[in-house]
């Protein structure tokens, strides 16, 4: 890069990351304004090119994303205030989103315009790099479909696995000033040059490369362990094609969107698993990559025995009541070309934590927690012990109270009591009468209510059907749950 500033004059010796403040710059007459940036945030001044790359990585946002159908949108714009204000501070220079930008292939207008407006924020107008590739949850086309105008402001969107990138239209031969130039591309690839850093960037990106989204069939075989490996093998192939771009002048990362073998999973990302779910083996990972951004999994989280560190950011916000307890986190990664990254986890305070209640002691422990302004903030999931069925009015009491009340499951202990009894010894009728005579406060179901009851349970039994009939079904029912 071309800084007026001489290597190893004092400035690059005495602050490794390249920054300083106003009265160091009176102190030092060699230096030209023109070669600091100024940083509003933290009000200091960084030579150009004078420290490590400053990447964040981030992924699985998820925005559009409801909790059993309340908005999630106000916690979701607070991130994205709280991401700006980050990579101001940080003064980052490359930002990586790993997928799952949306919740869905077709979001709400509210979504996509919180991410545009995330996007031209934290471009800093073409001067910070942007790559965003495509997760499961994405439309890979239309995630790209502003991908022309992105280009020119320094933010690469890559949403199938086997797109090829061009450089920027921009480019002629030389990088733009003050610009973040798409300087080289290809399938999988890109070279960037940012204004800020004097080495470029060369990211390998592998957008979630499901068989389809790949547009190949990986097996012929329906085994399951064969088309894994199958699968691992052919991730594998594709990201060190990729990486065989990287030079060693170049910070070298990799980003993607998919499941190492190893890793620890939540609910919030599980349901979008059925089917052919992409697992890869950790020798998947390029291993001349110096750092690898993963997205997929919603915990933060790093992935052991791979040769270059590899992690998932994790999600920004608690999406499922599995993730209750798991500080929620962006990555923020130092690099020099050929040389080990440093990293450091940055928690966010943006969004509601999910907490689940279980109120062993009934509605009374549930009011107290209510007074007292436990978990105040939270989306709450409620357990309440109860000996008789809610009442609407207490349910209608308790929402009216407590905003974010997501569930409320009443328990009943006596019933508890009873269904283990009956694993153990009755039949199936004999503990339906049971829990009929509990709950309606001892009457007897009615023939008809029992014969339908029977029905249900195994349809292809009528009313005649004995008790140790169904007692023989349970038994076979219970051994294979
Ligand atoms: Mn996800």
């Amino acid at each position: 890069m071309h800084h007026t500033i001489a290597r190893g004059s004092k400035i690059v010796r005495l602050s490794n990351r390249g920054t300083c403040t106003a009265d160091y710059i009176q102190k030092c007459p060699q230096l030209f304004v023109e070669d600091m940036l100024y940083n509003k945030t933290n009000r200091r001044y960084s030579v150009k090119g004078a420290g490590p790359m400053r990447i964040l990585h981030t992924s699985d946002w998820h925005l559009g994303r409801t909790l059993e159908g309340r908005s999630r949108i106000e916690e979701q714009i607070s991130f994205i205030n709280e991401l700006c204000t980050i990579v101001e501070e940080e003064m980052v220079d490359l930002i990586l989103i790993a997928g799952d930008v949306f919740d869905t292939v077709n979001p709400p207008a509210v979504a996509e315009e919180l991410f545009y407006n995330a996007l031209n924020r934290l471009s800093d107008s073409g001067r910070r790099a942007i790559v965003v590739i495509a997760g499961n949850h994405d439309n890979p086309e239309r995630l790209c479909a502003a991908s022309p105008h992105a280009v020119q402001h320094g933010i690469t969107l890559y949403g199938l696995p086997k797109e090829v990138l061009t450089a920027s239209p921009s480019f002629l031969g030389q990088p733009n000033p003050g610009k973040v130039t798409r300087v080289a591309a290809g399938q999988g690839w890109v070279e960037l040059h940012i204004p800020s850093c004097s080495d470029p960037a060369i990211v390998a990106m592998l957008p979630y490369p499901s068989e389809s989204r790949l547009n190949e069939v990986l097996s012929k075989s329906l085994d399951e362990e064969i088309l894994r490996e199958e699968y691992s093998k052919r991730v594998q192939q594709l990201f060190s094609s990729f990486g065989q771009h990287f030079r060693p002048d170049a910070v070298n990362l990799g980003i993607s969107h998919l499941f190492v073998r190893g890793g620890m999973e939540s609910e919030s990302e599980r349901p979008i698993q059925l089917g052919s779910a992409p697992t890869v083996e950790v020798n998947a990972m390029p291993s001349n990559a110096q750092y690898i951004a993963l997205g997929h999994l919603h915990r933060a989280q790093i992935v052991k025995g791979t040769s270059a560190p590899t992690r998932y950011s994790g999600s920004p916000l608690a999406y499922s009541f599995s993730e209750t307890g798991y500080a929620k986190s962006v990555m923020l990664v130092e690099a020099y070309p050929g040389q080990e990254v440093t990293t450091r986890e940055i928690f966010l305070s943006a969004g509601y934590p999910l907490v689940k209640w279980q109120a062993k002691e009934g509605l009374a422990q549930v009011q107290q927690w209510i007074d007292e302004g436990k978990d105040h903030n939270a989306w709450i999931d409620l357990e309440v012990f109860v000996q008789s069925p809610l009442q609407s009015q207490d349910i209608h009491n308790l929402r009216r109270q407590r905003e974010r009340l997501i569930n409320i499951r009443p328990v009943f202990p006596e019933t508890e009591k009873i269904v283990a009894e009956a694993r153990s010894k009755l039949p199936i009728d004999e503990l339906f009468r049971k829990f009929y005579h509990d709950r309606t406060g001892g009457a007897e179901p009615e023939q008809e209510l029992m014969a339908m009851f029977l029905s249900l349970i195994d349809p292809d039994k009528d009313d005649s059907t004995s008790s140790s009939q169904l007692q023989t079904i349970r038994d076979e029912e219970a051994e294979t749950a």
